[in-house]
């Protein structure tokens, strides 16, 4: 096999964000730009002559030359095999079971989640360790300081791969395996759930589900465990096709993007009980019962608190994790239960070291994100299948079971406002201020709330002790309440500034005031103490789940 060295010069900005390095099309389709981030990644690597690397993507537009280029790279690397989804299709959650089934040295995602798609849309790549998860920090850092010092990528010349066809073929001395992307995540999932109680409800004539793929990647999976093993009526799944531009929208299950279904199971004509989503690598979900969307921060909760239903977490949990602008309701379930609960920052690279040490069983994220020790990513289909397993078990709908939530342990109340492809420096101008006023706001008054305290958010992994600082705004209350702020770190254009609100309700008589009427106090607080309006000038949240 010979080895080509193909010199290059560093790109700037190739820092991977919350989850990888994500960019326009047009940026990653320049000449030697995949090549030099990819070079960077493996550069960074040690040990894996002769390893096995897995390799997939959510099915967006340039995932098919990409891949063709880092089997290639993949050979010269030294590594002995690749495991690749039939045409280039892996789910995230899917790419991390198989990187700990087969006991691969590492994996590589390529996904932009679910930022759109199409040679318009975003292009994404993450790295993932052997134990299946997200590279922590150190890693990533180190990637990009060698994107910033790289002289040459290596290859070798070789046909392209026919991905269409489960099956072995060679590059050089790499063995390339095309896998059937679906069956070890599905036989794995399988071993979690009470699948016959599943398939019970699912046949039952009352109850009617619909799983919206979004055009993504998780239409495959969905068929492949909810129609073809479950026996849930075919059309179940919708959007089930995995398109290159997910049809123009963005996979990301909120009700803005998911509109449809939330209006279908809004609508009793539609004959609907139960319904869910997920993005555009299937790691996300969304879940929604009967005029009634659940908060993805209640999600994580009622999971915890309803553990004992499901075979795979009916021996209790170790723990449970967060991570920090994600709601306290999970925290209440950890109390009651008497196991700890972390607070990490956001991205699911910080659960890694807490699922490996066996500290936590579940994680969860306000943006839809839930998962446990069975992976090392959030898992989308995982959060469908635990809700149907308690819904089989319960033998009631998912709003009821959210509303006997709120009576044991009382309301989070929880929204998320996100302010879009704001000007960058005006971003960056808006938190810098907010950061210089942190001392002066603890113990002041704003539009008539006291604030307890504030800071910015800083961690320590309890496991391995690394720091990550600058982690997110914290403005508390005397009350409980919070509001957060931080700048997204996947989008691609401009900065986006989430902000994150919270309001605990005890008295069972308020917990169905609507949410946004619920948090109109905070909303106010947020921008008179961040300046939004003023800085941004935006005068309203252009996304709110
Ligand atoms: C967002 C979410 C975060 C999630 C990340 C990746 O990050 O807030 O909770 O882990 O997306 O999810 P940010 O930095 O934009 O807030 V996914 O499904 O895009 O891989
Ligand atoms: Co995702």
């Amino acid at each position: 096999m010979q080895v080509i060295s193909v010199p290059t010069t560093p790109f700037a900005g190739q820092k991977p964000g919350t989850s990888g390095l994500r960019k326009k099309v047009k940026v990653f389709s320049q000449a030697r730009y995949l090549e030099n981030f990819v070079q960077a990644i493996f550069d960074t690597l040690s040990g894996q002559e002769g390893q096995t690397l897995v390799l997939g993507g959510d099915g967006r537009y340039y995932n098919d030359v990409a891949i063709q280029t880092i089997l290639r790279m993949a050979a010269a690397a030294g590594f002995g095999r690749v495991l690749v989804g039939r045409d280039g299709i892996l789910s995230t959650p899917a790419a991390s079971a198989v990187i700990r089934k087969w006991q691969a040295f590492g994996g590589i995602i390529l996904s932009a989640s679910h930022n759109e798609g199409g040679p318009e849309g975003d292009f994404g790549i993450k790295y993932n360790l052997g134990n299946g998860g997200p590279a922590n920090e150190g890693f990533t850092d180190a990637v990009h300081r060698r994107t910033q010092e790289i002289g040459a990528y290596r290859t070798v010349e070789s046909p392209a791969v026919d991905l269409s066809r489960i099956g072995d073929s060679r590059i050089g001395d790499m063995r390339v395996s095309v896998i059937d992307p679906v069956a070890d995540y599905a036989e794995l999932l399988e071993s979690l759930f009470d699948f016959d109680r599943i398939a019970a409800l699912l046949a039952r004539p009352d109850f009617r589900m619909r799983f919206d793929a979004m055009h993504a990647v998780t239409g495959p999976y969905a068929r492949a465990i909810l129609e073809n093993r479950l026996g849930a009526p075919a059309g179940t799944v919708v959007n089930g096709i995995p398109l290159p531009d997910f049809a123009g929208g963005h996979p990301d299950p909120n009700p803005v993007w998911a509109a449809d279904l939330v209006a279908a199971l809004a609508d009793p004509a539609s004959g609907l009980s139960f319904g869910a989503a997920s993005d555009g690598d299937g790691d996300r979900n969304m879940i929604v019962g009967p005029n009634f969307v659940v908060s993805p921060s209640d999600s994580l909760a009622v999971l915890a608190a309803n553990h004992a239903l499901v075979p795979a977490y009916a021996g209790g949990l170790a723990g449970v994790a967060r991570s920090m602008p994600t709601s306290c309701a999970v925290d209440r379930v950890a109390r009651a239960l008497g196991i700890p609960c972390y607070e990490t920052p956001t991205g699911w690279k910080y659960f890694g070291s807490l699922l490996d040490a066996g500290k936590a069983t579940l994680c969860g994220e306000e943006s839809a994100g839930t998962g446990s020790n069975h992976v090392r990513e959030k898992d989308g289909l995982w959060a469908v299948l635990y809700w149907l397993n308690i819904l089989a078990v319960r033998a009631t709908s998912a709003d009821v079971i959210v509303r006997e939530h709120w009576r044991r342990f009382g309301r989070n109340v929880y929204s998320r406002h996100d302010y879009e492809a704001i000007e960058t420096d005006r971003a960056d101008r808006l938190m810098d201020e907010l950061r210089a006023r942190l001392p002066q706001l603890a113990g002041s008054e704003s539009c008539g709330l006291r604030i307890a305290a504030a800071d910015d958010f800083s961690y320590t992994d309890p496991v391995d002790g690394s720091r990550s600082e600058r982690q997110g705004v914290r403005v508390m209350l005397d009350d409980g309440s919070r509001v957060v702020f931080r700048l997204s770190g996947t989008g691609t254009e401009g900065a986006t500034l989430r902000v994150y609100l919270e309001r605990f309700v005890a008295d069972p008589d308020q917990h169905e005031v609507p949410t946004q009427e619920a948090l109109a106090p905070l909303i106010r607080l947020a921008d008179a103490v961040a300046q939004i309006t003023a800085i941004t000038g935006r005068q309203k949240a252009d996304v709110i789940s």
